[in-house]
């Protein structure tokens, strides 16, 4: 049996791959970290009792600022296949905390890619590279454009795509990065800007939440659906040679054009509750990213599934169901459930 790694397991993606890995027979070993809270929400439905023999999922407490914990699991595990997710993913954030940002993501991915190194486990590596890496540098962007940061996450994502790329050369590793746009779901982080309009959308179609404040409207994203990108990930490392991939739709929208069509899905005018509050602009933005994808369409025979109206829908219907749910009481239920089974110890 196929044994992967995921760090990140409990993020947007980290939760689709998973899900992928195991519908293709992976043993699948998910890395979490210590919090006081639950974190675990989008990989709950993939528990099972460690105890049975049958179980393929399993979780494990590390973190990518700790390199002793990515070894002695690494080493433990001895997986086939890594795929390194885990990050401070949020650009705005990364600005208010830069050095915690660095340290995850930059050096998060040289701790690991040095582990595996040092414990001479023969795995497939994949990196999360990222298309704000290309910052300014003006759209279509593919594997040659050149990479103009914007901002501490892109820097630091700068630096785990150009080690992966050193790991490969210089000790011969099957080191692949996918330089992904942004992709969302009904999993996305809720403070990222379209799920962040979704869900205000429910929350003021139920006349729960008055004004939606938001940034700048203008910028422009290659927005695609999550789990066709965890798709190309797999896909990746699956080739006989690891190279660098350039995963996106090809289209680009702005944010004010995500509101409308959001609005529009719930038979709302987005101009009667959209504010800009310029506490949302960045220091430096990044304005227009647009993917050209041909490499990975030739190369991986990957095509996005899930187009951007498609997108939008989905997650509008998506967060008016949560919400009705948790309105009726069901998600307070669940989560009593859950801790009452105490399978978060
Ligand atoms: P996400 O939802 O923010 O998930 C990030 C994951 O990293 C979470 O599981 C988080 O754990 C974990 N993490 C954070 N700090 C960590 C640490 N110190 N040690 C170990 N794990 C840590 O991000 P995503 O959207 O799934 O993205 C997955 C990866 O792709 C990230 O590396 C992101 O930067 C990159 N990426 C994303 C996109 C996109 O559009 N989604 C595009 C390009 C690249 P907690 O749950 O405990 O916070
Ligand atoms: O949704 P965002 O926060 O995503 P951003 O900055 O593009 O980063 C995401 O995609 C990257 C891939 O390109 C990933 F690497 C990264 O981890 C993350 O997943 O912002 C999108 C745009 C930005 O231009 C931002 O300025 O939306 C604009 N925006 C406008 N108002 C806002 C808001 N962004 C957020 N988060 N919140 C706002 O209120």
């Amino acid at each position: 049996m196929t044994k992967a790694l995921i760090t990140g397991c409990t993020g947007q993606d980290g939760s689709y791959l998973a899900e992928l890995l195991l519908s293709l027979g992976y043993e699948v070993h998910g890395l979490k970290r210590r919090s006081s809270s639950v974190n675990t929400e989008r990989i709950d439905h993939l528990y099972a009792d460690p105890h049975e023999a049958n179980t393929r999922f399993f979780l494990h407490y590390a973190d990518l600022t700790d390199g002793s914990s990515l070894a002695a699991i690494l080493y433990d595990l001895r997986p086939d296949e890594v795929y390194n997710l885990g990050a401070q993913s949020h650009v705005k954030v990364s600005f208010e905390v830069p050095e915690f940002t660095a340290d995850v993501v930059a050096c998060g991915s040289l701790r690991l890619l040095e582990a595996i190194r040092r414990t001479g486990v023969r795995c497939r590596y994949y990196q999360a590279s990222s298309s704000e890496m290309f910052g300014s540098a003006s759209p279509p962007q593919n594997e040659t454009t050149p990479f103009h940061p914007r901002s501490p996450y892109a820097c630091a994502k700068v630096f785990a795509h150009q080690i992966t790329v050193n790991y490969r050369e210089s000790y011969g590793m099957h080191a692949s990065s996918g330089i992904l746009f942004n992709h969302e779901s009904p999993r996305r982080g809720e403070t990222f800007v379209t799920r962040k309009i979704t869900r205000a959308v429910a929350q003021i179609r139920s006349g729960l939440q008055k004004k939606l404040y938001l940034g700048n409207l203008e910028a422009r994203r290659d927005w695609g659906y999550a789990p066709d990108y965890v798709q190309a990930m797999w896909l990746m490392l699956q080739q006989e040679m690891p190279g660098d991939y350039v995963i996106g739709t090809g289209d680009s929208h702005s944010v004010r054009e995500f509101a409308q069509l959001a609005f529009e899905a719930a038979d709302l005018d987005w101009r009667e509750f959209v504010i800009v509050d310029p506490r949302y602009f960045r220091p430096a933005e990044v304005d227009h990213l647009r993917a050209d994808p041909s490499r990975a369409m030739n190369v991986l025979g990957w095509q996005p599934t899930v187009r951007f109206r498609d997108l939008v829908r989905v997650m509008v219907q998506s967060d008016v169901e949560q919400l009705e749910a948790r309105l009726r009481g069901g998600e307070d239920a669940l989560h009593q459930l859950a801790l009452g089974e105490g399978r978060f110890a």
